[in-house]
């Protein structure tokens, strides 16, 4: 496993130094969910691919901007499903985003399977985030030698202050409009880029708050995949103290993960917002 988080650690650089010096234009080729590709989301997956590939402990990588399954090694023991460039439409106007990482043990891909995660933050300061089932939230800051140093865990308040709510506004339920409603009623901060990496990141490493992405009019399913966004930032999240659950208040970790581009609406937060949105939805 370890091994695979070294391999991210060369990937981070590698898609930093891309976003840095290419071409931000859009190429002639669409995604699996028919996505106009940019230029960097071309890069970044090849980075991703080959760099994977030289992992014999990698059996299977699936890319969210590809629709078929890649096998790699055959005695592979995991299967690494990933968003190369989450965000990748606000690289052009210099906000931050990220790449996702699930790490599934074997080829049954669920939140039972979900043995680890990562994300990288291409931001100001190139950061990672990594966690293995079972054990703390490690967070890394990249210095100018390209060594991603150690810093402190990543744990969440019980109760934050920001509010980082979804999808179109127009397409939400009246439940949902009124809970995000009543969050801001209570003080919350609106912390939103629309880049789902450095929003949540800001929401870990400022102790806590709410992520939200439901089922709107528009997409009744929500828009986050969860093989690559989903599942991964759900195990961080309850590794890191909080809750991660589905507009049902269902653990996303224990959702039937459908097609490998299926979607679910996503709560991500510290414990009292997800006990706010049970209250606001009727859940027990
Ligand atoms: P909306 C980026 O396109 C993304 O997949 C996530 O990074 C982000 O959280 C979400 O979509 C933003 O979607 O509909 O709120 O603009």
């Amino acid at each position: 496993m370890l091994t695979i988080f070294e391999n991210i650690k060369h990937i981070a650089l590698e898609i930093d130094k891309a976003i840095k010096e290419e071409d931000l234009g859009y190429s002639d080729r669409c995604n699996a969910t028919g996505d106009t590709q940019l230029k960097l989301d071309v890069a970044s997956d090849a980075i991703i691919e080959h760099t994977l590939k030289s992992n014999r402990l990698v059996g299977t990588i699936i890319s969210e901007e590809k629709e078929d399954v890649m096998q790699v090694h055959p005695d592979g023991k995991y299967t690494v499903c990933y968003d190369p460039l989450d965000g990748s439409s606000i690289v052009d106007v210099n906000l931050s985003v990220g790449s996702i990482f699930g790490i599934y043990e074997g080829d049954e891909l669920s939140g039972e399977t979900l043995v680890a995660a990562a994300y990288v933050v291409y931001g100001p300061r190139l950061e990672l985030v990594t966690v293995t089932r079972g054990e703390p939230v490690h967070h890394y800051k990249c210095d100018r030698s390209g060594l991603f140093t150690s810093q402190c865990d990543i744990y969440l308040n019980e109760k934050g202050k920001l509010n980082a709510p979804g999808g179109t506004q127009k397409n939400w339920s009246a439940t949902h409009k009124s809970f995000i409603d009543s969050l801001f009623a209570e003080g919350y901060r609106l912390r939103y880029s629309g880049g789902m990496v450095p929003d949540l990141h800001q929401i870990l490493l400022k102790g806590g708050g709410l992520f939200s992405y439901p089922g709107t009019s528009d997409k009744p399913d929500g828009k986050l995949r969860v093989l690559f966004e989903v599942l991964p930032f759900a195990l961080i999240f309850e590794a890191a103290g909080g809750e991660a659950v589905d507009e049902r208040g269902r653990r996303l970790l224990e959702i039937d993960s459908g097609h490998h581009h299926a979607t679910s609406p996503c709560f991500f937060g510290s414990k009292y917002e997800i006990s706010k949105m049970r209250e606001a939805y009727g859940i027990a």
